[in-house]
């Protein structure tokens, strides 16, 4: 297997990163980012596995979910992701003469050896339904380094989200927060358009992070025997 990175030898995650800055602020020291995955080098130790089965119950599981998407495959294709979200900052609107506005958005990118058309299907799910559905296709891929690169740069977060995280804050204790969390995930299917190959399936499930400690994050891939 691939050492600890979500990826398969067509298509392999490089960065996730969602975020909030203040309204019309693109500078990277104005972002603060609740979660976040980068490029950081593979160790050759493989990934944890976790039984697919576990987590049915937390995604739709039929007409496309996740128990239909596994048992068509390929399985080396599905990963779950627990974040440890960062939700410890002053919210721009909150700051005193604050912008009055805060652009939250989530930026991705991937690598792989096969220029395709890239397309990228969000379900965000509240006690296992889905509540939200996004359909988004990369920038074309460009060639660096010897492979070709795939980018969803800035893409806005939709409002159920915003407003998720925005409620989430408002809570007083992380175990409150965490209780809440523990009926949320999110699930990503990446294929080629063109073909409608499925080329990674990502599960996320979410804590709070600690605050002091910041965004973490722990990569799975999925099984079933
Ligand atoms: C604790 C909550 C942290 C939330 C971070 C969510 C990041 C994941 C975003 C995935 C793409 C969502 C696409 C979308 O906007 N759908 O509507």
């Amino acid at each position: 297997w691939q050492g600890s990175h979500i990826g398969t030898e067509t298509l392999r995650l490089v960065e996730f990163t969602a975020f909030v800055e203040p309204q019309g602020e693109q500078d990277p020291q104005q972002q603060h980012r609740f979660v976040h995955i980068d490029s950081a080098p593979a160790t050759d130790s493989p990934l944890e596995m976790v039984d697919v089965r576990q987590i049915y119950d937390k995604f739709p599981e039929r007409g496309g979910g996740l128990r239909d998407l596994y048992d068509q495959g390929p399985p080396h294709a599905f990963f779950l992701v627990k974040f440890w979200a960062d939700l410890s900052f002053p919210l721009p609107e909150e700051e005193p003469g604050g912008t009055g506005g805060a652009f939250y958005g989530v930026s991705s990118r991937y690598e792989g050896p096969r220029a395709l058309t890239l397309s990228c299907t969000s379900k965000v799910c509240s006690f296992g339904k889905q509540v939200v559905e996004k359909l988004e296709t990369a920038e074309p891929p460009h060639w660096e380094d010897g492979r070709f690169v795939f980018c969803l740069p800035r893409s806005p977060l939709c409002e159920y989200l915003v407003n998720f995280i925005r409620k989430l804050r408002t809570l007083p204790e992380k175990p409150m927060m965490d209780s809440v969390l523990e009926n949320f995930t999110i699930l990503q299917v990446l294929r080629d358009q063109e073909t409608q190959e499925l080329l990674l399936c990502v599960a996320f499930v979410f804590e709070v992070s600690a605050s002091e400690r910041g965004a973490q994050h722990h990569i799975y891939r999925l099984g079933r025997d």
